[in-house]
């Protein structure tokens, strides 16, 4: 009786525990249904909310009322909304961001704004990618807000097509100080629907920057290009577009992407798809480099005269490229589209394009040069830096590269920093760490006389700084 008795309670009690575990299911998946109508409620919501300032942007610029420009009439700011405690190599930093609600335009769709960021006296100065200027002095960045004044200019009289001054990929894509001038690289529309990657320069004037071209070519492509008619998949991306600057003794240095007509990076004859070196004197141009499709970092070390450059690969195969200057032979060739780590996108449904881009993984196997680094799947490779001794505490050539892409696969190392040593001797990476941020990476500079790095994050339009913890 007492055995049976027994029983029965176990019974009941395991009886009342799947009955507890079940109604727990229920209660569960009903709060899913909830959460997730909630989230498909708020998707909508929010894409509606951005077709309509879509569509108040378009009659805005069709009324030559340029939005970003009312904005920053009165300056902009900044506001310290976090600190990200970040640990390298036995080094404690800290990430801190300050965010902004006046820029305006993204060219990204992953993006809240997108702008770039210089130094030029005791300021920083910022340029949006639809070209409004504003500065601030470097204090600021060590305080609670940053608050920038607004520099005007005459990019307007320069710049003249539409989808340069909306939510598009068109736009700014890098600025440069250098000797009391400010230069701007651009996706330039040379005539109707056929576009390149042109640079303006202007003398620094705290009251009004006035432009004039500095560099272009006559070459441009179009979107009707027969090349982008061979393949349902293929069209002008103006993301590929390169733009990176930097200046070494008389010459700025260009990255030109290849807009995803691919053939152009092997092409001597084009300055697509290539890193070229332009003397500020006699604006010619001569190709550092080529078989590149999508570069967009760029660093040089003058004392190993080494350049670092950074790729956007397509369906994987980002890049870090070291482009050695003392080589003086050959041009120098790192393989796009013969060879690349990466597939073209939807490459399983179509490989028309392997004809004429074959994607080669090796890159040695075919006379080109070697990635030092490679990333499979891609983490959106974007700008390049050097870290001194007084950052990083150590002897190593180290570096900061940023990554873009999206929060989907933040695993994967987008929305983070990249850092690595660099093995001069061999020359290979080591002791590299991806740190995931959550914020897209547009631009890099290091801040000398404060130790800091300073970071554009277009994902929440911030200012990142990243400097010791005390
Ligand atoms: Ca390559």
């Amino acid at each position: 009786m007492s055995i049976k008795f027994k029983n029965l309670v176990w019974l009941l009690l395991v009886f009342l525990i799947l009955v507890i575990l079940a109604l727990s299911v229920i209660n569960t998946k009903k709060n899913l249904d909830i959460k997730s109508n909630q989230i498909e409620f708020l998707k909508k919501n929010l894409n509606k909310k951005k077709s309509q300032i879509k569509n108040i942007h378009e009659k805005l610029i069709s009324n030559n009322i340029y939005l970003e420009e009312i904005v920053f009439s009165d300056g902009i700011n900044f506001k310290l909304k976090s600190n990200l405690d970040i640990k390298h190599n036995s080094n404690n930093y800290t990430l801190s961001e300050f965010s902004s609600d006046d820029i305006v335009f993204a060219k990204h769709p992953a993006a809240s704004s997108s702008a770039y960021i210089d130094i030029y006296e005791e300021n920083l100065f910022l340029v949006t990618a639809t070209g409004q200027i504003a500065y601030s002095n470097l204090n600021s960045l060590f305080s609670e807000k940053i608050e920038m004044i607004s520099i005007k200019s005459n990019i307007k009289n320069i710049i003249n097509y539409a989808e340069f001054y909306k939510s598009s990929p068109f736009g700014i894509k890098d600025i440069l100080v250098n000797e009391d001038e400010i230069y701007i690289s651009y996706i330039k529309e040379v005539n109707s629907k056929c576009y390149n990657t042109s640079i303006l320069v202007g003398r620094i004037d705290y009251n009004k920057i006035n432009f004039s071209e500095f560099f272009s070519e006559e070459d441009c492509i179009n979107k009707n290009d027969p090349f982008f008619k061979m393949n349902k998949n293929d069209k002008l991306v103006a993301h590929q577009s390169g733009g990176r600057m930097i200046a070494v003794r008389d010459e700025i240095l260009l990255t030109v992407g290849e807009y995803r007509k691919r053939v152009l990076a092997q092409d001597e004859s084009s300055y697509f798809g290539k890193v070229i070196s332009i003397n500020k004197n006699s604006k010619r141009y001569k190709i550092i480099s080529k078989g590149h499709r999508n570069p967009q970092g760029l660093y040089i070390n003058n004392q190993i005269n080494k350049l670092f450059s950074t790729e956007h690969g397509p369906d994987g195969g980002d890049e870090i490229n070291v482009i050695d200057l003392s080589n003086t032979n050959a041009t120098p060739n790192y393989g796009w589209p013969i060879s690349s780590y990466g597939d073209h996108y939807h490459q399983e449904k179509d490989d028309s394009r392997l004809g004429l881009s074959p994607l080669e993984k090796s890159h040695e196997k075919k006379g080109f040069i070697e990635p030092i680094k490679y990333f499979v799947p891609s983490v959106g490779i974007s700008e390049i830096t050097e870290l001194p001794k007084k950052f990083t505490n150590s002897n190593n050539l180290q570096f900061i590269v940023g990554t873009m892409g999206t929060g989907k696969k933040i695993k994967d190392g987008m929305l983070s920093l990249y850092f690595f040593e660099y093995d001069n001797s061999n020359n290979k990476i080591k002791n590299e760490k991806l740190i995931p941020i959550k914020s897209r990476v547009r631009d890099i500079k290091y801040l000398s006389q404060y130790n800091s790095v300073i970071m554009f994050l277009e994902t929440n339009s911030t200012i990142g700084i990243l400097k010791q913890k005390n």
